[in-house]
């Protein structure tokens, strides 16, 4: 079976938290919310709800035994509001019945007296307000003030980009279970589980070796449970310690939609200066992030930003500031890409209108200032092995661009009402989290008596098929078959002190650890059966359950082996760690080498407009992709082909809307993501001979990159609609949905 999963998944019988059956005396949290953006908290009266059948109990921040604090970076985030609450949605206080029902009727029943404060709600004006969450950033290379001189032509625009939901199948969830001594064992849907088992420690004043956080799987999670899943873990863990009764805590979908963290929107101001052959001589540009109300992971991912901020070109003199701002929205967090593509998105949009200016095609001007071997990025850092230029030209040449543009050209002359537009989109996306310290991975590896294998790492399964490269890696490195091999759940128990399975590094680090392990334990084995065999151990392998020597096969079976071996008291078990080598940054001068590498690709992405009504369609997209040799060639189709419709749909038709605060596209029927039906023709060719010696078997991370091919979308709706209105400038301000496109076609603004 190449994805461990895939059977019980089709058969509709993976487990997830909400599936687990009931233990005895189980009871159900809802949370008490801030119905305003922002206010002075007067009285939270929660008598109320204790007077609501089958409710058990309430709390507040009073009865928290610790610290009523879960920021992570920074800790500016209270579990329970106590004196302001900041953001529509924010917990102030939770009710625990004895059914979920009851717990929501609970909780509205309950009072809050709040005094409104005036809230702010656009970046930009947080900014000038002075409400950061962190001090700005910038990042400057070359010399970007006397560039501008050498310049020909030089534009300026604004660009902004929308949040995005992440829409997870599996909503927020988590079950907490009293043990004896005070013990607390957490079930929680996170990508996080020693941060849930850190933060809940410190709330319900443990020590973390009193929670114990496990993770079977989760439905999905794109960054929405990297921070995001904390809250409810813990709240669920208090619930239980107070009560002594297993408490869990599902959030509905419209729950989940309004008080769950998303994409962060970004607005932007960019200078960009060429030379008249399209060479790109400076970039200047402003990043705005809107953080929302609590740091979150915002400075990191404002830090993501700041180093994807001139996309996959070379750049010698640019200038990148960023800022996180303090509004009062929900706090937005991880998403897909971290802060990349919001900055990515920017880039093209200069590039777009310095194309316009110049009457040349964007893909001219991309494909003059790609990243070649050996250039710098503006935070220093080198590009040693870049695909930027084989990814394009192999894109632009096997799916013949030139040719393409022509019959575009040609359907649009002849067609007043439909056009048709296509646009290239390179992508250059650096691996490793850029926060060093989270660099690192464990394994925990048991071989049993009767030759079966059990596999844990800090890695988390979230249907992005992470256990199905851990049995890659495990059954190559132990020359045994993937049916002998189990890949365990994750826990704070088997595997410690885990970085949050995130910024696409999940496989290439729990996978060396995995690796590593195996191999101190193969190493063990091949001793005894070079015993066995009368032999030197660096003279035979295993290869599918049996040993051979100097490539032949033997007679000696694996099982064998390990029982020998056993009888011989040797050490059947292995831990490892792994810490990716070489990463270092310092934000003082704002240099360093923050990646252990970068992933390629270029796509091309093709639409149609209906210009009487603004709807349109991605009719056909492809990509040629930096894959290295891939652990699992179906895993990785999947993350290219997913990655991307999720990136179309935050540039088309995903509006995140808040009018003052509140979030208005919190249903499914007000927001809508890509359907099969709206999903285009799609082709995806990975690079050949694409080794990478920095992961894992020559792999290369995948979960994050593919999204930001789905940035071309916007263009190529610009190329149709400009078709229809050439005498428009582009417009940056995605998502570009049909009303705007309609607005484009026959407004004038
Ligand atoms: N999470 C994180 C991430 O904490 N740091 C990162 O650099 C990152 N990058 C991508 C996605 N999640
Ligand atoms: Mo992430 S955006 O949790 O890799």
């Amino acid at each position: 079976m190449s994805f461990p999963d895939l059977e019980a998944h089709v058969r509709g019988t993976s487990r997830y938290i909400d599936d687990m059956p009931d233990p005895a005396g189980l009871l159900h949290a809802a949370a008490v919310t801030s119905p305003v953006p922002h206010a002075k908290i007067v009285s939270v009266n929660t008598a109320p709800a204790l007077e609501v059948p089958g409710v058990v109990a309430a709390f507040t921040a009073a009865e928290i035994p610790g610290a009523n604090q879960i920021g992570g970076i920074i800790q500016d985030e209270e579990l329970f509001a106590t004196s302001t609450v900041h953001f529509i949605g924010q917990p102030v206080a939770m009710v625990v019945a004895e059914t979920a029902h009851q717990a929501r009727a609970g909780a509205r029943s309950c009072i809050l007296e709040l005094e409104e404060l005036p809230a702010i709600f656009d970046a930009r004006e947080a900014a000038a307000a002075g409400e950061l969450i962190t001090a700005s950033r910038t990042l400057d290379s070359g010399n970007v003030d006397d560039a501008w001189a050498d310049c020909d032509v030089i534009v300026e625009g604004t660009a902004e980009t929308a949040g995005q939901e992440h829409l997870y199948l599996e909503t927020q969830a988590a079950l907490a279970i009293p043990e004896e001594g005070g013990r607390i064992k957490l079930w929680s849907s996170t990508q996080a589980p020693t941060a849930v088992q850190r933060i809940a420690a410190r709330v319900l004043g443990l020590p973390m070796n009193l929670v114990e956080v496990e993770v079977t799987r989760l439905g999905g999670a794109f960054g929405g449970k990297e921070d995001q899943a904390t809250p409810w873990a813990v709240m669920a863990a208090l619930a239980a310690q107070k009560t002594r009764h297993p408490v869990r805590f599902t959030l509905s979908r419209h729950e989940d939609m309004c008080f769950t963290g998303k994409r962060h929107p970004y607005s932007s101001d960019f200078k960009l200066g060429l030379k008249k052959d399209g060479t790109i001589l400076a970039y200047e540009v402003h990043l705005w992030q809107n953080a929302g109300a609590a740091a979150d992971l915002s400075p990191a991912i404002l830090e993501r930003s700041l180093f994807h901020a001139t996309g996959s070109y070379f750049v010698p003199n640019a200038r990148i500031h960023a800022a996180s701002c303090r509004t009062n929205l929900i706090p937005f967090t991880a998403f897909r890409g971290f802060g990349a593509p919001q900055a990515m998105f920017v880039m093209e949009a200069a590039i777009h209108r310095a194309a316009e200016v110049m009457g040349i095609p964007p893909s001219t001007i991309q494909a003059r200032n790609l990243m070649s071997e050996g250039d710098a990025f503006p935070y220093g850092m080198c590009v040693e092995r870049s695909q930027a230029r084989r990814s394009f030209d192999e894109a632009t040449q096997r799916f013949n661009l030139t040719n393409l543009k022509t019959e575009i050209a040609e359907h649009n002359a002849a067609s007043p009402l439909s056009k048709r537009g296509v646009a290239v989109m390179p992508v250059c996306f650096g691996i490793s989290f850029t926060n060093a310290m989270l660099n690192q991975a464990g394994a925990l590896i048991h071989v049993y008596t009767d030759g079966s294998v059990s596999v844990s790492t800090g890695a988390i399964e979230m249907g992005q098929g992470v256990n199905a490269k851990m049995l890659a890696v495990a059954s190559a490195t132990l020359g045994v078959p993937q049916d002998r091999i189990r890949i365990e759940s994750t826990t704070t128990r088997t595997v410690a002190n885990t970085s949050p399975t995130a910024a696409s590094s999940g496989a290439d680090m729990n996978g060396r650890a995995t690796e590593l392990a195996c191999r101190a334990i193969a190493n063990r084995l091949l001793a005894v059966a070079a015993e066995l065999l009368d032999t030197a151990p660096d003279r035979i392998a295993f290869d599918n359950g049996v040993a051979t020597a100097d490539g032949k096969p033997t007679k000696l079976e694996w099982n064998e082996l390990v029982w020998t071996a056993y009888t011989k008291r040797v050490n059947l078990s292995a831990h490892a760690h792994y810490a990716t080598p070489g990463l270092w940054y310092d934000k003082e001068i704002e240099q360093g080498e923050p990646f252990a590498y970068h992933v390629f690709g270029a796509a091309i992405l093709e639409v149609t407009v209906d210009c009487l009504r603004g709807i349109y369609t991605v009719d056909r997209v492809r990509m040629v992709h930096d894959g290295g040799r891939s652990l699992n060639e179906e895993v990785d189709r999947g993350q290219l082909e997913g990655g991307l419709v999720q990136g179309l749909g935050w540039m088309t038709t995903e509006e995140l809307v808040f009018h003052e605060g509140r979030n208005v596209s919190d249903t499914l029927s007000t927001y809508k993501i890509p359907d099969l039906p709206s999903t285009p023709i799609l082709e995806g060719l990975f690079l050949e001979d694409a080794e990478n010696p920095k992961a894992v078997m020559h792999s290369k991370a995948i979960g994050e990159p593919p999204f930001m091919y789905g940035i071309g979308v916007y263009f190529a709706l610009l190329d149709a609609l400009r078709a229809f209105r050439p005498d428009r400038e582009g417009v940056y301000d995605a998502p570009l949905t049909p009303e705007k496109a309609l607005l484009f076609l026959h407004g004038d603004r």
